[in-house]
Protein backbone atom coordinates (compact mmCIF):
# COMPACT_ATOMS: atom_id res chain seq x y z
CA UNK A 1 0.00 0.00 0.00
CA UNK A 2 1.32 3.51 -0.98
CA UNK A 3 1.21 6.40 1.61
CA UNK A 4 -1.76 8.27 -0.06
CA UNK A 5 -4.13 4.70 0.10
CA UNK A 6 -2.61 4.39 3.59
CA UNK A 7 -3.16 8.60 4.64
CA UNK A 8 -6.82 7.74 3.25
CA UNK A 9 -7.49 4.63 5.15
CA UNK A 10 -6.10 6.73 8.46
CA UNK A 11 -8.19 9.90 7.50
CA UNK A 12 -11.45 7.47 7.26
CA UNK A 13 -11.14 7.86 11.59
CA UNK A 14 -10.38 11.32 11.85
CA UNK A 15 -7.02 10.86 12.08
CA UNK A 16 -4.90 13.71 10.45
CA UNK A 17 -1.87 12.19 9.49
CA UNK A 18 -0.17 15.57 8.42
CA UNK A 19 -0.65 16.57 11.79
CA UNK A 20 0.88 12.98 13.11
CA UNK A 21 3.73 13.79 11.21
CA UNK A 22 3.99 17.33 12.36
CA UNK A 23 3.90 16.18 15.81
CA UNK A 24 5.87 13.46 15.84
CA UNK A 25 8.75 15.40 13.97
CA UNK A 26 8.78 17.58 17.73
CA UNK A 27 9.26 14.87 19.50
CA UNK A 28 13.00 14.37 20.69
CA UNK A 29 15.04 11.39 21.71
CA UNK A 30 17.83 11.36 24.08
CA UNK A 31 20.24 9.09 22.26
CA UNK A 32 22.93 7.62 25.35
CA UNK A 33 26.35 8.04 24.51
CA UNK A 34 27.51 5.15 26.11
CA UNK A 35 26.07 2.09 23.55
CA UNK A 36 28.69 3.76 21.37
CA UNK A 37 31.67 2.31 23.58
CA UNK A 38 30.22 0.51 26.20
CA UNK A 39 29.97 2.56 29.28
CA UNK A 40 33.93 2.96 29.44
CA UNK A 41 33.68 6.58 29.08
CA UNK A 42 37.32 8.43 28.71
CA UNK A 43 37.83 9.52 32.25
CA UNK A 44 39.94 6.07 33.17
CA UNK A 45 40.36 4.26 30.59
CA UNK A 46 41.90 1.49 32.84
CA UNK A 47 38.63 1.00 34.95
CA UNK A 48 36.36 -1.85 34.49
CA UNK A 49 32.92 -0.82 34.64
CA UNK A 50 31.48 -1.61 37.88
CA UNK A 51 28.13 -0.45 39.68
CA UNK A 52 26.54 -3.68 39.32
CA UNK A 53 25.68 -2.96 35.11
CA UNK A 54 27.38 -5.45 32.37
CA UNK A 55 28.15 -5.22 28.82
CA UNK A 56 28.69 -8.30 27.30
CA UNK A 57 29.99 -8.36 23.53
CA UNK A 58 33.16 -8.04 21.75
CA UNK A 59 32.09 -6.67 18.05
CA UNK A 60 34.97 -4.91 16.83
CA UNK A 61 34.56 -0.70 16.83
CA UNK A 62 34.11 1.09 19.59
CA UNK A 63 35.21 4.28 20.10
CA UNK A 64 37.88 4.91 21.64
CA UNK A 65 38.12 8.60 21.59
CA UNK A 66 35.28 11.61 21.97
CA UNK A 67 36.17 11.97 18.13
CA UNK A 68 35.16 8.59 17.37
CA UNK A 69 32.07 8.38 18.96
CA UNK A 70 30.75 11.91 18.08
CA UNK A 71 31.87 10.77 14.42
CA UNK A 72 29.56 7.31 15.32
CA UNK A 73 27.05 9.34 16.53
CA UNK A 74 26.55 11.61 13.51
CA UNK A 75 26.32 8.54 11.53
CA UNK A 76 23.44 7.38 13.42
CA UNK A 77 22.05 10.51 13.52
CA UNK A 78 22.10 10.85 9.59
CA UNK A 79 19.93 7.66 9.74
CA UNK A 80 17.00 8.37 12.43
CA UNK A 81 14.58 11.02 11.30
CA UNK A 82 14.24 14.11 13.53
CA UNK A 83 16.13 16.63 15.64
CA UNK A 84 17.38 14.80 18.91
CA UNK A 85 19.64 15.00 22.11
CA UNK A 86 22.11 13.38 23.51
CA UNK A 87 22.96 11.98 26.85
CA UNK A 88 26.76 12.05 28.18
CA UNK A 89 27.93 10.34 31.30
CA UNK A 90 30.50 12.44 33.27
CA UNK A 91 33.31 9.68 32.16
CA UNK A 92 32.40 11.44 28.49
CA UNK A 93 34.65 14.22 29.25
CA UNK A 94 36.32 15.66 26.05
CA UNK A 95 39.94 17.11 27.83
CA UNK A 96 43.70 16.13 28.35
CA UNK A 97 43.87 17.21 32.37
CA UNK A 98 43.37 14.63 34.77
CA UNK A 99 40.78 16.10 36.69
CA UNK A 100 39.31 13.93 39.95
CA UNK A 101 35.51 13.77 39.47
CA UNK A 102 34.46 16.03 42.22
CA UNK A 103 36.51 18.78 40.50
CA UNK A 104 34.79 18.09 37.03
CA UNK A 105 33.55 22.02 35.38
CA UNK A 106 32.10 22.66 32.45
CA UNK A 107 34.69 23.36 30.22
CA UNK A 108 35.66 20.05 30.27
CA UNK A 109 32.87 19.46 28.09
CA UNK A 110 32.74 21.96 26.20
CA UNK A 111 33.99 19.90 23.09
CA UNK A 112 31.11 18.30 23.35
CA UNK A 113 28.84 21.88 23.52
CA UNK A 114 30.49 22.96 19.82
CA UNK A 115 29.51 19.99 18.63
CA UNK A 116 25.63 19.67 19.94
CA UNK A 117 25.49 23.44 18.40
CA UNK A 118 26.95 22.86 15.41
CA UNK A 119 24.50 19.94 14.99
CA UNK A 120 21.48 21.43 16.62
CA UNK A 121 21.36 18.81 19.01
CA UNK A 122 20.48 19.22 22.87
CA UNK A 123 22.67 17.63 25.42
CA UNK A 124 21.76 15.52 28.25
CA UNK A 125 24.13 14.96 31.25
CA UNK A 126 24.49 12.01 33.92
CA UNK A 127 26.96 12.38 36.95
CA UNK A 128 28.92 8.96 36.97
CA UNK A 129 28.68 7.16 40.93
CA UNK A 130 30.58 4.19 39.47
CA UNK A 131 33.81 2.45 37.33
CA UNK A 132 35.29 4.38 40.16
CA UNK A 133 37.81 3.49 43.29
CA UNK A 134 35.78 5.51 45.85
CA UNK A 135 32.41 3.28 44.65
CA UNK A 136 34.25 0.22 44.65
CA UNK A 137 32.61 -1.80 48.17
CA UNK A 138 29.17 -0.90 46.52
CA UNK A 139 28.38 2.29 47.96
CA UNK A 140 28.33 6.14 47.15
CA UNK A 141 25.96 8.91 48.18
CA UNK A 142 24.56 6.72 51.49
CA UNK A 143 28.01 5.09 51.56
CA UNK A 144 28.49 4.71 55.70
CA UNK A 145 31.85 6.98 55.57
CA UNK A 146 31.27 10.71 55.23
CA UNK A 147 34.89 11.40 53.36
CA UNK A 148 33.40 9.29 50.17
CA UNK A 149 29.56 10.39 50.41
CA UNK A 150 31.67 13.92 50.09
CA UNK A 151 33.19 13.02 47.17
CA UNK A 152 29.93 11.86 45.26
CA UNK A 153 28.02 15.09 46.19
CA UNK A 154 30.49 16.76 45.28
CA UNK A 155 30.71 14.97 41.65
CA UNK A 156 26.74 15.22 41.37
CA UNK A 157 26.89 19.02 42.51
CA UNK A 158 29.43 19.80 39.76
CA UNK A 159 27.34 17.41 37.11
CA UNK A 160 24.12 20.20 38.08
CA UNK A 161 26.31 22.97 37.35
CA UNK A 162 27.37 21.07 33.85
CA UNK A 163 24.13 20.36 32.81
CA UNK A 164 23.21 23.81 33.75
CA UNK A 165 25.81 24.89 30.87
CA UNK A 166 24.57 22.99 28.73
CA UNK A 167 21.04 23.90 29.04
CA UNK A 168 22.32 27.88 28.73
CA UNK A 169 24.52 27.20 25.93
CA UNK A 170 22.12 25.33 23.47
CA UNK A 171 18.93 26.87 24.84
CA UNK A 172 17.49 23.55 25.31
CA UNK A 173 16.87 21.86 28.85
CA UNK A 174 19.23 19.58 30.07
CA UNK A 175 18.25 17.27 32.43
CA UNK A 176 20.54 15.54 34.51
CA UNK A 177 19.92 12.40 36.30
CA UNK A 178 21.07 11.03 38.92
CA UNK A 179 21.07 6.99 39.47
CA UNK A 180 23.52 5.01 41.91
CA UNK A 181 24.28 1.90 42.32
CA UNK A 182 24.55 1.37 46.04
CA UNK A 183 22.81 -1.98 47.54
CA UNK A 184 23.81 -5.17 49.38
CA UNK A 185 24.54 -8.73 48.20
CA UNK A 186 22.99 -9.88 51.13
CA UNK A 187 19.80 -9.25 52.94
CA UNK A 188 20.65 -6.12 55.45
CA UNK A 189 19.70 -5.69 58.73
CA UNK A 190 19.48 -2.21 58.28
CA UNK A 191 17.61 -0.75 55.79
CA UNK A 192 16.54 2.76 56.71
CA UNK A 193 19.57 4.18 57.73
CA UNK A 194 21.38 3.71 53.81
CA UNK A 195 18.11 5.44 52.33
CA UNK A 196 18.49 8.53 55.08
CA UNK A 197 21.97 8.78 54.33
CA UNK A 198 21.11 8.78 50.73
CA UNK A 199 18.10 11.65 51.12
CA UNK A 200 20.81 13.95 53.08
CA UNK A 201 22.98 13.40 50.03
CA UNK A 202 20.42 14.43 47.69
CA UNK A 203 19.28 17.49 49.91
CA UNK A 204 22.99 18.59 49.83
CA UNK A 205 23.13 18.26 46.03
CA UNK A 206 19.90 20.13 44.93
CA UNK A 207 20.04 22.76 47.82
CA UNK A 208 21.79 25.27 45.01
CA UNK A 209 18.63 26.47 42.87
CA UNK A 210 19.04 26.09 39.51
CA UNK A 211 17.25 27.76 36.77
CA UNK A 212 14.69 25.48 35.29
CA UNK A 213 14.71 26.57 31.76
CA UNK A 214 18.35 25.00 31.86
CA UNK A 215 18.73 22.09 33.79
CA UNK A 216 16.05 19.56 35.66
CA UNK A 217 17.03 17.44 38.07
CA UNK A 218 15.75 13.72 37.95
CA UNK A 219 16.13 10.44 40.25
CA UNK A 220 16.57 6.98 38.84
CA UNK A 221 15.49 3.72 41.10
CA UNK A 222 16.38 0.24 40.65
CA UNK A 223 15.09 -3.16 41.98
CA UNK A 224 18.44 -5.16 41.78
CA UNK A 225 22.01 -5.18 40.26
CA UNK A 226 24.57 -7.63 40.13
CA UNK A 227 25.78 -7.51 43.49
CA UNK A 228 23.26 -5.41 45.28
CA UNK A 229 20.55 -8.64 44.79
CA UNK A 230 19.29 -8.60 48.24
CA UNK A 231 18.59 -4.52 48.64
CA UNK A 232 18.92 -1.50 46.80
CA UNK A 233 18.71 1.69 48.23
CA UNK A 234 17.73 4.04 45.38
CA UNK A 235 14.39 1.72 45.29
CA UNK A 236 11.20 2.47 43.40
CA UNK A 237 9.64 4.05 46.68
CA UNK A 238 12.28 5.95 47.77
CA UNK A 239 12.70 7.97 44.63
CA UNK A 240 9.20 8.11 44.31
CA UNK A 241 8.49 9.81 47.64
CA UNK A 242 11.47 11.79 46.99
CA UNK A 243 10.56 13.20 43.43
CA UNK A 244 7.22 13.57 44.58
CA UNK A 245 7.89 15.81 48.15
CA UNK A 246 11.38 17.58 46.59
CA UNK A 247 9.23 17.99 42.74
CA UNK A 248 12.34 16.72 40.78
CA UNK A 249 12.22 14.63 37.68
CA UNK A 250 11.05 10.58 38.30
CA UNK A 251 13.08 8.12 35.60
CA UNK A 252 11.47 5.06 35.02
CA UNK A 253 13.76 2.46 33.60
CA UNK A 254 12.12 -0.36 31.47
CA UNK A 255 14.60 -2.81 32.82
CA UNK A 256 14.59 -1.47 36.85
CA UNK A 257 11.20 -3.43 37.80
CA UNK A 258 10.30 -7.40 38.85
CA UNK A 259 10.09 -9.09 35.32
CA UNK A 260 6.09 -8.77 35.11
CA UNK A 261 5.80 -5.12 36.02
CA UNK A 262 5.52 -2.07 33.14
CA UNK A 263 6.75 1.56 33.19
CA UNK A 264 3.85 2.21 30.77
CA UNK A 265 1.25 1.09 33.84
CA UNK A 266 3.25 4.15 35.90
CA UNK A 267 3.51 6.88 33.51
CA UNK A 268 -0.26 8.06 34.07
CA UNK A 269 -0.12 7.57 37.85
CA UNK A 270 3.63 9.42 38.17
CA UNK A 271 2.34 11.89 35.87
CA UNK A 272 -0.08 13.35 38.60
CA UNK A 273 2.32 13.62 41.22
CA UNK A 274 5.26 14.51 39.74
CA UNK A 275 6.42 16.97 38.17
CA UNK A 276 8.14 15.32 35.20
CA UNK A 277 9.04 11.92 33.84
CA UNK A 278 12.42 11.11 32.35
CA UNK A 279 12.12 7.38 30.42
CA UNK A 280 14.93 5.27 30.14
CA UNK A 281 13.97 3.24 27.25
CA UNK A 282 15.42 -0.11 27.43
CA UNK A 283 14.85 -4.05 26.95
CA UNK A 284 14.98 -6.42 29.64
CA UNK A 285 15.28 -10.08 29.20
CA UNK A 286 15.22 -11.84 32.41
CA UNK A 287 17.03 -9.65 34.27
CA UNK A 288 18.17 -5.56 33.54
CA UNK A 289 19.93 -6.74 30.59
CA UNK A 290 19.93 -3.54 28.63
CA UNK A 291 19.03 -4.91 25.45
CA UNK A 292 18.03 -3.18 22.44
CA UNK A 293 15.02 -1.89 22.21
CA UNK A 294 12.83 -3.50 19.82
CA UNK A 295 8.73 -3.14 18.61
CA UNK A 296 7.53 -4.91 21.63
CA UNK A 297 3.99 -5.01 23.23
CA UNK A 298 5.99 -2.71 26.13
CA UNK A 299 7.58 -0.01 23.62
CA UNK A 300 4.39 0.02 22.03
CA UNK A 301 2.43 0.56 25.71
CA UNK A 302 4.99 2.96 26.28
CA UNK A 303 4.17 5.56 23.39
CA UNK A 304 0.55 4.98 23.43
CA UNK A 305 0.32 6.09 27.14
CA UNK A 306 2.39 9.23 26.26
CA UNK A 307 0.28 9.70 22.87
CA UNK A 308 -3.18 8.94 24.79
CA UNK A 309 -2.83 11.05 27.78
CA UNK A 310 -0.49 13.83 25.99
CA UNK A 311 2.69 13.34 28.12
CA UNK A 312 4.80 14.53 25.65
CA UNK A 313 5.28 17.92 27.40
CA UNK A 314 6.53 16.50 30.57
CA UNK A 315 8.11 13.73 29.53
CA UNK A 316 11.80 13.43 28.53
CA UNK A 317 12.35 10.17 26.46
CA UNK A 318 16.12 8.98 26.92
CA UNK A 319 17.42 5.42 25.87
CA UNK A 320 19.41 3.04 27.53
CA UNK A 321 20.85 -0.09 26.53
CA UNK A 322 24.16 -1.10 25.87
CA UNK A 323 25.04 -4.38 23.33
CA UNK A 324 28.62 -5.05 22.36
CA UNK A 325 27.92 -7.58 20.11
CA UNK A 326 26.18 -6.17 17.19
CA UNK A 327 27.59 -3.20 15.29
CA UNK A 328 26.92 -0.28 17.77
CA UNK A 329 25.79 1.96 15.72
CA UNK A 330 23.35 -0.23 14.38
CA UNK A 331 22.26 -0.37 17.66
CA UNK A 332 21.81 2.91 18.22
CA UNK A 333 19.80 2.93 15.05
CA UNK A 334 17.30 0.24 15.40
CA UNK A 335 16.51 1.71 18.99
CA UNK A 336 16.14 5.10 18.16
CA UNK A 337 13.91 4.04 15.19
CA UNK A 338 11.90 1.92 16.98
CA UNK A 339 10.86 3.93 19.63
CA UNK A 340 10.01 7.06 16.87
CA UNK A 341 7.99 4.57 15.15
CA UNK A 342 6.16 3.13 17.95
CA UNK A 343 4.67 6.78 19.32
CA UNK A 344 4.25 7.25 15.43
CA UNK A 345 1.92 3.88 15.38
CA UNK A 346 0.69 5.02 18.91
CA UNK A 347 -0.04 8.30 17.31
CA UNK A 348 -2.19 6.78 14.16
CA UNK A 349 -4.54 5.20 16.87
CA UNK A 350 -8.21 6.23 16.76
CA UNK A 351 -7.85 7.56 20.52
CA UNK A 352 -10.83 9.48 21.41
CA UNK A 353 -13.05 6.64 19.18
CA UNK A 354 -11.12 3.78 21.92
CA UNK A 355 -11.83 6.26 24.68
CA UNK A 356 -15.64 6.42 24.12
CA UNK A 357 -15.92 3.01 23.32
CA UNK A 358 -14.53 1.94 26.68
CA UNK A 359 -16.79 4.69 28.65
CA UNK A 360 -20.03 3.42 26.94
CA UNK A 361 -18.80 -0.18 28.22
CA UNK A 362 -18.46 -1.61 24.65
CA UNK A 363 -15.74 -3.70 25.55
CA UNK A 364 -16.19 -6.38 22.54
CA UNK A 365 -15.48 -3.36 19.82
CA UNK A 366 -12.26 -1.89 22.35
CA UNK A 367 -10.92 -5.10 21.97
CA UNK A 368 -12.09 -5.64 18.06
CA UNK A 369 -10.98 -1.83 17.44
CA UNK A 370 -7.21 -2.08 19.02
CA UNK A 371 -6.68 -5.53 17.29
CA UNK A 372 -7.40 -4.74 13.72
CA UNK A 373 -5.77 -1.36 13.90
CA UNK A 374 -2.73 -3.07 14.75
CA UNK A 375 -2.59 -4.39 11.25
CA UNK A 376 -3.12 -0.86 9.75
CA UNK A 377 -0.46 0.30 7.19
CA UNK A 378 1.77 2.30 9.66
CA UNK A 379 4.50 1.32 7.49
CA UNK A 380 3.72 3.05 4.75
CA UNK A 381 3.08 6.42 6.71
CA UNK A 382 6.87 5.78 8.28
CA UNK A 383 8.64 4.80 5.17
CA UNK A 384 6.87 8.40 3.62
CA UNK A 385 8.24 10.31 7.15
CA UNK A 386 11.64 8.81 6.60
CA UNK A 387 11.76 10.30 2.94
CA UNK A 388 10.33 13.15 4.12
CA UNK A 389 12.93 13.65 6.87
CA UNK A 390 15.99 12.71 4.47
CA UNK A 391 17.03 9.51 6.29
CA UNK A 392 17.33 5.84 4.41
CA UNK A 393 13.90 4.16 4.00
CA UNK A 394 13.24 1.07 5.50
CA UNK A 395 16.59 -0.89 5.71
CA UNK A 396 18.11 0.85 3.17
CA UNK A 397 20.16 2.39 6.68
CA UNK A 398 22.04 -1.32 7.06
CA UNK A 399 23.80 -0.70 3.94
CA UNK A 400 24.83 2.46 4.92
CA UNK A 401 26.10 1.13 8.27
CA UNK A 402 27.96 -1.65 6.78
CA UNK A 403 29.91 0.82 4.46
CA UNK A 404 30.48 2.68 7.21
CA UNK A 405 31.81 -0.72 9.27
CA UNK A 406 34.39 -1.25 6.49
CA UNK A 407 35.49 1.84 5.89
CA UNK A 408 35.22 3.13 9.16
CA UNK A 409 35.03 0.78 12.18
CA UNK A 410 36.61 -1.77 10.91
CA UNK A 411 39.62 0.47 11.35
CA UNK A 412 39.83 1.04 14.88
CA UNK A 413 41.03 -2.34 15.51
C1 LIG B 1 21.73 1.39 35.51
C2 LIG B 1 20.87 2.52 35.05
C3 LIG B 1 21.62 3.70 34.50
C4 LIG B 1 22.76 3.30 33.59
C5 LIG B 1 23.40 4.45 32.87
C6 LIG B 1 24.69 4.06 32.25
O1 LIG B 1 21.00 0.28 35.83
O2 LIG B 1 19.95 2.08 34.13
O3 LIG B 1 20.73 4.55 33.88
O4 LIG B 1 22.33 2.38 32.63
O5 LIG B 1 23.51 5.50 33.72
ZN1 LIG C 1 18.72 3.62 33.21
Amino acid sequence: MNYQEAKKLYEKHGINVDQVLEDLAKVKISLHCWQGDDVRGFLNRDQELTGGISVTGNYPGAARTPEELRQDMDKAFSMIPGKHKVNLHAIYADTNETVSWDKLEPKHYSKWVDWAKANGLGLDFNPTCFSHPNSDDGFTLSHPDPEIRKFWIEHCKASRKIGAYFGEQLGQTCVTNVWIPDGYKDVPVDRLAPRQRLKASLDEIFTEELNPAHNLDAVESKVFGIGSEAYVVGSHEFYMGYAVQKQKLLCLDAGHFHPTEVISNKLSSVSMFAPGILLHVSRPIRWDSDHVVIMDDELMDIARELVRHNLFDMTHIGLDFFDASINRVAAWVIGARNTIKAILRAMLEPVELLKQVELEKDYTSRLALVEEFKSYPFGAIWDHYCEKMGVPVRENWLTEVKTYEKEVLLKRN
